[in-house]
């Protein structure tokens, strides 16, 4: 009988082994939280961390000044959607002829067959949230938003999503949870049309009148909140957004699931929807920069992140959370409305020391905000490596010990935690229309391209095509004002070699 008694308890003793520790002190942990905070189209400069801009950021200056302040921090493309593509598949965007700027009733761009970010951290045992601004398309085309829409973001790996479908400027202008529009009424249905109004709405174009913000280009079409966006949309009146509480809807959401996750370590993506137009901020932050629409609605993100670490602080995960801050793309002054970006906007320099910004192969356009902090973990520094958000797929996998995807994501993490100063040696930089530019250590190769200089809807932006093959030393030269094709030949045979055997031939 005791021998028996023994035996069991021999076996319980070695079941209790076994199991992983319920309560890991936080400097053992081996899965840390992991929060990617991505802002939509803030510029290099517009983080004062960079030291080049005007306007104060000091909660993103925190993370900078905290962590790894990148200097050569890259997103994959000049515009949105490729880039998320990017960051959530580690693949190329111009892999995917489809991962251009979607309409807000285009179906899911990334197959759920798909490996993704989300996808590699659930298996590694992570519970996982998207919260903010998606743009990478939703359900499978005709997309009814009174019924569940499907396939989406909880189809790529995240448990939990809390989601604007594309931009806040196009419809349908609601939220969507978990693939549900929230706040429907049922009597008053949802339409949303990208080809023609519907009989008796008002738009922009017509009904001017009705507009608290004016556009200057596009934008002309249905109106929500005394904004017309792009794209027409009829009823579901209650599930509409208010912009100024947009920023305080996605941080109280974001707060709420880091609460909730007590069991298992969290991967959330939260998805900044500021600076993108419209800005609008909330009253609080309405003309506290003296740099407009603009920069208030910088004021209003950074405030935004700094309430999000104190969340992080006083659940005790700060010094078990990887926290990674960067942009989708760079910077853009009239992106569309009347906010005065351009005019109030004095001294400042979203682009920072770069040419170009959003939707240009020119090195503003992708060259963006990126660092990462962890506390205790990472020694605070400046890094030169050269990293891309597509990289943060093979990273993070290495991090918590899953298989590297076989794509073009790179295991920089030694560079993201500072351990190293080693990054990628070069990178496929896009610009519009899946245009693409190569960076090879500070040598920047901009083929030639055909197509208009400047962005052609209005936006006084430009692309970077040239008809003349374009190369730039970037370490001597950020401003791309020195061509050196003409002198450097044997540079520019070797580049265009290596570009192609990434790229292929370009068309
Ligand atoms: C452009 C829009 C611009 C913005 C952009 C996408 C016009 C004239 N311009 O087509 O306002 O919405 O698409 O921005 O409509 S992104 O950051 O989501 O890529
Ligand atoms: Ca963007």
């Amino acid at each position: 009988m005791i021998r028996k008694n023994l035996q069991w308890l021999l076996y319980a003793l070695i079941f209790v082994a076994c199991q992983p520790s319920a309560k890991k002190t936080e400097g053992e942990s081996k899965q840390p939280n992991i929060v990617v905070i991505y802002a939509d189209d803030l510029g290099f400069g517009d983080v004062s961390a960079y030291g080049v801009g005007k306007l104060n950021t000091p909660n993103m200056d925190r993370l900078a000044n905290e962590g790894i302040r990148f200097e050569n921090g890259y997103a994959t493309s000049a515009t949105c959607t490729p880039s998320r593509f990017s960051l959530l598949t580690g693949q190329y965007p111009w892999r995917n002829e489809g991962a251009q700027v979607l309409p807000g009733d285009a179906p899911l761009l990334i197959d759920p067959a798909q490996p993704t970010l989300p996808k590699m951290l659930k298996n590694a045992g992570y519970s996982t949230a998207v919260i903010g601004k998606w743009h990478l398309g939703l359900g499978s085309g005709n997309v009814d938003w009174n019924k569940h829409v499907g396939p989406g973001a909880n189809d790529v790996g995240f448990d939990y999503s809390y989601i604007m479908a594309a931009t806040n400027d196009r419809v349908p202008n609601v939220y969507v949870e978990n693939g549900d529009v929230l706040g429907l009424d049922p009597n008053d249905k949802l339409e949303v049309s990208y080809r023609k109004n519907f009989v008796g709405e008002p738009t922009g174009k017509e009904n001017p009148e009705l507009l608290k913000m004016m556009y200057s280009h596009g934008h002309d079409m249905s109106i929500n909140n005394g904004i017309s966006r792009i794209g027409f949309q009829r009823g579901g009146k209650a599930a509409q957004w208010i912009d100024e509480n947009m920023a305080d809807t996605f941080l109280v959401r974001a707060q709420q699931f880091v609460k909730q996750q007590k069991e298992k370590p969290f991967f959330l993506f939260y998805a900044l929807h500021q600076p993108h137009v419209p800005r609008v901020p909330h009253s609080r932050f309405a003309g506290t920069t003296g740099m407009g629409p603009r920069g208030d609605v910088i004021a209003e993100a950074d405030w935004c992140i700094g309430e999000f670490l104190q969340t992080l602080e006083a659940e005790g995960l700060m010094e078990n959370t990887l926290i990674i801050f960067s942009s989708d793309n760079g910077p853009v002054l009239d992106d569309g409305y009347e906010d005065e970006a351009a005019e109030k906007l004095g001294d400042h320099m979203p682009w920072g020391p770069f040419r170009g910004g959003k939707y240009s192969l020119y090195d503003a356009g992708t060259h963006v905000p990126f660092m990462a902090m962890w506390k205790g973990k990472i020694q605070p520094g400046v890094s030169d490596a050269l990293v891309s958000q597509v990289d943060i797929f093979a990273s993070l996998a290495k991090l918590v010990g899953q298989p590297l995807p076989e794509n073009d994501s790179e295991d920089v993490l030694d560079a993201l935690i500072g351990k190293s100063q080693k990054g990628r040696e070069s990178l496929v930089i896009e610009g519009l229309k899946h245009k693409t530019a190569f960076r090879k250590g500070d040598w920047v190769l901009i083929p030639s391209y055909e197509g208009p200089t400047r962005v052609p809807w209005g936006v006084d932006m430009n692309t970077g095509f040239s008809k003349e093959t374009q190369l730039y030393n970037i370490k001597e030269d950020k401003a791309q004002q020195i061509n050196l094709a003409g002198q450097m030949t044997e540079k520019i045979k070797e580049m265009i070699e290596e570009f192609e055997s990434i790229r292929g031939k370009d068309d």
